[in-house]
């Protein structure tokens, strides 16, 4: 049956910007299949990004939507969710917002565990702006800025989230399409800072550089170069070499920071 995605869409900021094959419009997809899954209402769901081609995305949807400074989505979501607790807030971005200019506020918001969730599109590269390399980037690989390979080691996304205090972190990717709003409809429903990085395709700045013939070349990279959490427990060493984990890798239960601010504004009162 299809599924009625334009009861979320404004249909006045549509042609979309993204070029054909370019996986943020499938993300987009996702996460409305995720919000209606989880029945959140559009008066109280904030949606926030930065600067980039997947910082467009809140624009398409008809939540309420902020599209801020390139790299403070999580400035600006941290003090919608501050001064707004029961809102739902969401941000979305690419790995170059996310974990370049934005690299400080993504640690902090992650360590603070605000109840928010942050979709990373990972198309490791950034896009927007013609494929200068991002901190997502693979060693080796051709950007604009490295045209003769890129030099420096890539962060791996979900693990910095963990390593920095994230209490839900998953991966999918933009092939996998029909798994992506379920990951993000978990780390909705987690109570704390969720984060899901989708691996994403550019084919525009990333794809053509690096020798992909074709978005379905890209696509079936996604697909061959990952394996599900699940399926990688009865794997060998071996058979993991140069795999990437997909599906849930991190899940736990901390105080939530709204929370635990409000106590420390009921204790100051009680001071007084
Ligand atoms: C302060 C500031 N510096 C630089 C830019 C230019 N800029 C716009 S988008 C972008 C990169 C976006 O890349 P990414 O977040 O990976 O998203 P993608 O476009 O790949 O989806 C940059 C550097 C800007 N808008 N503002
Ligand atoms: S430049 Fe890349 S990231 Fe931007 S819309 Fe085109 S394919 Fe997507």
């Amino acid at each position: 049956m299809a599924y009625d995605y334009e009861k979320y869409i404004r249909p006045g900021k549509l042609p979309h910007i993204w070029c054909p094959g370019c996986g943020h419009g499938i993300v987009m997809k996702g996460l409305i299949r995720a919000i209606d899954t989880c029945g959140l209402k559009k008066e109280e769901t904030a949606i926030v990004s930065g600067i980039g081609c997947a910082s467009r995305l809140p624009g398409y949807l008809d939540f309420c939507t902020l599209h801020t400074a390139h790299g403070r989505a999580a400035a600006f979501a941290t003090g919608v969710k501050m001064v707004r607790p029961e809102m739902n807030v969401i941000l979305v971005g690419g790995d170059g917002d996310g974990t370049a200019i934005g690299g400080n506020h993504f640690i902090h918001a992650c360590r603070r565990n605000i109840d928010m969730t942050y979709i990373i599109m990972n198309n490791k590269i950034y896009g927007m702006t013609g494929g200068q390399f991002s901190p997502a980037t693979p060693t080796g690989d051709k950007a604009s800025t490295t045209p003769y390979g890129n030099p420096d080691p890539a962060f791996d996304i979900a693990k910095l989230a963990i390593g920095a205090g994230a209490t839900f972190v998953a991966r999918g990717t933009a092939f996998h399409a029909n798994q992506i709003d379920k990951l993000i409809a978990e780390a909705i429903q987690h109570k704390g800072f969720s984060v899901v990085e989708i691996l994403d395709d550019c084919p525009t700045t990333y794809g053509r550089r690096n020798k992909f013939k074709s978005v379905i070349e890209m696509m079936n990279y996604l697909k061959e170069s990952t394996v599900p959490v699940k399926a990688a427990e009865k794997m060998s060493p071996e058979q993991l070499k140069g795999k990437v984990l997909t599906g849930v890798l991190y899940k736990e239960d901390k105080p939530e920071y709204t929370e635990e601010y409000a106590k420390v504004i009921a204790r100051a009162q009680a001071a007084k």
